[in-house]
């Protein structure tokens, strides 16, 4: 009896033993000492698409804060995912670019690091734009436009269903279903047209990805338009709004992140204010790593 005992304390001591030495290479524990966080990951932060504002705003925070050494790396949001995705598997560092809402926030276990300098601004919001006309040319969608306002966890919802494996249109579809007081709101005394044509733009963003397939549905199954949802660079969405090839987007975010297409575009579109308020940008790490702010890329 004795002798058992004694080796199931041995044979745990060992489990105890060799799980420590595996940690002892994890690079957010053991190397921490040794390695700056820089040297850790390469010196790199994983960015998305280039026409990403959140882009521009990364690489001011890199000349803010100093951080000379430091590289932004472009992609996009789905190759930023993938690379997160695989850090978190192996509980390696990571440094992206990111923003709320997503579904990763829910999915993994992250931080935003703080932003003393107010690089990404403060009070973000996602805007509805439409082109000038839109109004006369199509009041019904116009209406509609106006009235769309949601919240991030509505948002979440379609998000994780895509994520999850489901369509984007069929995740919209399933929201709306189970959201009919809500579609009801958004087009209250709207008399549905039959047939006419209406073109979106967006960026293949999640969240963007999400909104623009719930407005597209309610424009087709609730208010009787044909729709095309356009995928397009950053850039373009502005654009064609701007110059009427396209009626809508609702994709905007102002007034820090999109404020350079802003400048340029503000008089060639109508902003159809806030469909989205309390969204945020920024630098983003899992929360198993040693550090909190921007500040300590260039001293830890
Ligand atoms: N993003 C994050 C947009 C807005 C904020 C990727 C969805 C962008 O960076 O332009």
């Amino acid at each position: 009896m004795k002798k058992t005992k004694l080796l199931s304390v041995l044979s745990l001591a060992a489990v105890l033993v060799l799980s420590a030495c595996g940690n002892s290479g994890d690079k957010t524990n053991g190397e921490a000492g040794t390695k700056t966080i820089g040297q850790q990951v390469n010196y790199e932060i994983i960015g998305i698409d280039p026409g990403a504002g959140i882009m521009k705003a990364s690489a001011k925070a890199i000349e803010d804060y100093g951080l000379t050494d430091w590289k932004l790396i472009e992609g996009s949001g789905a190759a930023m995912t993938a690379t997160l995705a695989k850090a978190m598997k192996n509980e390696e560092p990571i440094i992206i670019t990111g923003w709320t809402p997503h579904w990763m926030f829910a999915k993994y276990d992250l931080k935003y690091l703080e932003d003393p300098k107010k690089t990404f601004g403060e009070a973000e919001e996602i805007h509805t734009l439409a082109r000038k006309g839109l109004e006369a040319d199509h009041p019904e969608a116009y209406q509609f436009l106006k009235n769309f306002k949601w919240t991030a966890d509505e948002m979440g919802e379609i998000m994780t269903a895509i994520q999850e494996g489901t369509s984007p249109t069929e995740a919209a579809k399933a929201w709306a279903e189970s959201h009919p007081d809500r579609i009801d709101e958004w087009t209250k005394d709207i008399t549905p047209v039959s047939n006419k044509e209406l073109k979106l733009s967006y960026v293949a963003w999640d969240s963007e990805i999400a909104s623009t397939h719930l407005v597209q549905y309610i424009l087709e199954n609730k208010l009787g338009y044909k729709v095309t949802a356009l995928q397009v660079e950053a850039g373009p969405m502005w654009t064609g709004v701007a110059n009427g090839d396209v009626d809508a987007s609702v994709s905007a975010w102002l007034p820090l992140t999109h404020a350079d297409y802003w400048e340029k575009f503000k008089d060639k579109v109508e902003d159809l204010g806030a469909n989205m308020e309390g969204v945020k940008t920024g630098l983003v790490v899992p929360s198993y790593m040693d550090i909190n702010s921007i500040e300590d890329l260039k001293t830890k």
